[in-house]
């Protein structure tokens, strides 16, 4: 791994050498951009996450900014470019997957260079031997196959930056690029399955809804839940965070006071107020889709025999 641009002097790392280096351990929830993608009407033609596209590791590596300070950042850097072992076409373009951080946001104590997931060597699919880990940010910041970190004094303008992971809503507005993610919960879907609806049916009597929440702008300050559709809310225990990085277990008793059906809903706040959105606004690429989860439940009546 090469660190080069406008530096003091270039470095070049191995992994052992990486290492060797200061290494810090992290819990960290990384969300994709188009998490919730399919729920968006019209369709975005992009990967069609409906709600899976998220997970949280404990990282461990080495802070980049250590790396960036033995380089010696150039008095006119702006941005920090990370390059990716992976080619691909995208747009017509042929590319190496390559994204830069302000350079403010790449000095940040928690950025690391990670090589572990969970205490173990990365496993390929999430960047085998070296990737970037921003707490905070959506997925795509969090380069894996890191090849080259290379200092420039001004904005990269490459596919990823420019046309990818902006919100736009036709494709000539250069629009606003995506970042930190938006405060988000999810429940665990309580009782079983219809195969064709994913309608759940429960039995009647007490039952503890759980899930997780996240935000990038913060701790989450605040999960509801709600079993009428949004229309009344009930604010959930809150578990402990394990880092202000990564999301945070909460559970809710709900107690049906007759059998039918319901619409089982939550959302969170985060530590600088932001609530998540009843439904969230339309953009071209389907990102940052926060929208409140919706689960239909249909409570069983008692008499069984
Ligand atoms: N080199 C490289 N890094 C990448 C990507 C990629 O395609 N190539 N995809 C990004 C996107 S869009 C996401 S959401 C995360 C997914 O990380 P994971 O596979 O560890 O969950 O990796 C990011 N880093
Ligand atoms: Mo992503």
């Amino acid at each position: 791994m090469r660190v080069d641009g406008r530096v003091g002097h270039d470095l070049s790392l191995s992994l052992d050498e990486l290492r060797s280096r200061p290494a810090v351990t992290l819990a960290v929830t990384l969300e994709c951009a188009g998490n919730g993608r399919a729920a968006l009407s019209p369709r975005p033609l992009s990967q069609p996450w409906l709600l899976e596209a998220v997970g949280t590791a404990e990282w461990t590596g080495t802070p980049l900014r250590g790396l960036l300070d033995e380089a010696g950042v150039g008095e006119d850097a702006a941005d920090v470019l990370f390059r990716a072992l992976d080619r691909g076409v995208e747009g017509g373009e042929e590319q190496q997957f390559e994204r830069s951080l302000p350079l403010a946001e790449a000095l940040r104590e928690e950025v690391l260079l990670a090589y572990a997931m969970n205490g173990r060597p990365l496993p390929p699919q999430h960047g085998f031997p070296l990737r970037l880990v921003v707490p905070g940010w959506y997925g795509m910041t969090s380069v894996k196959w890191v090849e080259r970190i290379t200092v420039l004094d001004q904005p990269f303008e490459g596919y990823q930056q420019a046309r990818g992971y902006r919100l736009r809503q036709t494709p000539d507005e250069d629009g606003e690029p995506v970042s930190r993610m938006l405060p988000r919960s999810l429940m665990v879907p309580p009782g079983i399955p219809d195969f064709a609806t994913r309608e759940r049916t429960l039995e009647p009597g007490p039952c503890t809804v759980t899930g997780r929440a996240w935000s990038g702008f913060g701790p989450v300050e605040r999960v509801e839940v709600s079993a009428d559709g949004g229309a009344t809310w009930s604010v959930a225990r809150l578990g402990r965070q394990p880092s202000t990085w990564a999301w945070r277990a909460w559970e809710w008793n709900w107690e049906p006071r007759e059998p039918g059906r319901y619409e089982l809903c939550c959302r969170a706040t985060d530590a600088a107020g932001n609530v998540q959105p009843l439904t969230a606004p339309w953009n071209l690429g389907g990102y940052a889709n926060n929208e409140v989860q919706r689960v239909s439940a249909v409570v069983a009546s008692a008499t069984r025999t």
